[in-house]
């Protein structure tokens, strides 16, 4: 009995263990939101794991009390009562269920309804519109004409309509601090919108299995005051800075060569806007490169070394051929794209 006792403390221990162990990255977590739609939708998460708890320790206690009272006893020859079929246990165990379902489903369907519905034009929504590729993420903002690739820049207190499509395979939106999710589809356009009520970094993550990457599939949203929003909105439109040394200018040379055919770095004076790779103006203000290496020169030199070494079955080519004074080049580049302050 002790050892029994024992193991299925070790049990309980380790399943416990792994259910935390899932919950270290707070900011992919939604117990904590910070818009409106993650609150609606933590309210229903409650809602449904209460019903959960409710009907499993009643059971197990109905359980527990029976296994013990009616339990065999040594000596015990005496055969219990048969019976069969009971009426009211059978409409008490059909109209419970329903009342507990009903209860389940009225806030559930009137909140899917809700955050179905487009904001009105009086809220003066931010639209942007996002396409999904294996393994990252474009986003556009058709208002300003400017884009961004796995960083989405969003004002706090305004709606936000994410306007979807994917550009391969089914992927799904999801920032678990501000709601979600919704996939993303080839050839059909699907729309989320969400709110943030505080500037902040909320981390985002492809929640639709695409692919060997999938898991690596990352996103940020980064929410902004209004007024510091606008800030990087008129940063993005301005033209790239100039290189400012011999190194910065052959790597801008590099990228016309190699590069510009896949990703656009706008205002800089290419006459190509690559569309197949994630948008690189301002590159160096992304907190992250291709949304798993700290962006910085030592794991810029990583990404461009071996793409997939970092994300396997990423569609961009590794470029390890290149000799280190190029890659130097290359890095001094990038890292060297800002937006430009006002
Ligand atoms: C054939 C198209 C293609 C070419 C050519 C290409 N890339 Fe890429 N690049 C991609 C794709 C696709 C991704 C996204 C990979 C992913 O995240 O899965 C990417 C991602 C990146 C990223 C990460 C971007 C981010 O948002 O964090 C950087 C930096 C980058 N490429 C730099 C370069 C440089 C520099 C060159 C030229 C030397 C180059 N790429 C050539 C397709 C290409
Ligand atoms: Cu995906």
């Amino acid at each position: 009995m002790k050892r029994l006792m024992l193991r299925m403390l070790i049990c309980v221990g380790f399943v416990g263990l792994l259910l935390s162990s899932g919950c270290s990255n707070p900011s992919l977590s939604v117990v904590d939101p910070s818009g409106e739609v993650g609150r609606t939708q933590l309210g229903l998460i409650y809602l449904s794991t209460g019903i959960m708890t409710f009907v499993t320790v009643v059971v197990a206690a109905i359980y527990i009390y029976v296994v013990i009272r009616f339990r065999e006893r040594p000596g015990d020859t005496h055969i219990p009562k048969q019976v069969e079929g009971s009426t009211t246990l059978e409409i008490l165990w059909t109209v419970i269920p329903i009342l507990l379902l009903i209860i389940l489903a009225i806030p559930t369907v009137t909140t899917t309804f809700k955050l179905e519905k487009r904001p009105a034009p009086s809220e003066k929504a931010v639209q942007i519109n996002i396409t999904g590729y294996q393994y990252w993420w474009k986003f556009i903002y058709p208002q300003d004409g400017i884009s961004t690739a796995n960083e989405v820049h969003i004002p706090v207190g305004k709606p936000i309509e994410f306007v979807m499509q994917s550009h391969d395979v089914i992927h799904a939106f999801w920032v678990p601090s501000l709601g979600g999710k919704r996939d993303l589809e080839p050839g059909r356009v699907n729309r989320l919108t969400l709110k943030a009520d505080k500037p902040g970094t909320y981390d985002g993550k492809c929640t639709e299995l695409c692919g060997a990457s999938h898991a690596l599939m990352n996103f940020r949203v980064i929410a902004h005051q209004p007024a510091e929003y606008e800030k990087w909105v008129r940063s993005m439109k301005k033209p790239a800075s100039k290189p400012t040394s011999v190194l910065a200018s052959e790597g801008k040379r590099l990228v016309g060569q190699n590069c510009i055919g896949c990703h656009a770095i706008r205002n800089a004076g290419y006459k190509i806007l690559g569309a197949t790779g994630p948008e690189l103006t301002a590159f160096s203000e992304r907190t992250r490169i291709a949304g798993v290496l700290d962006n910085n020169p030592q794991n810029l030199r990583v990404w461009l070394k071996n793409p997939q070494n970092v994300k396997p079955g990423s569609r961009m080519p590794s470029f390890g051929h290149l000799k280190k004074k190029q890659v130097d080049a290359l890095v001094k580049y990038l890292e060297s794209l800002k937006g430009r302050p006002q």
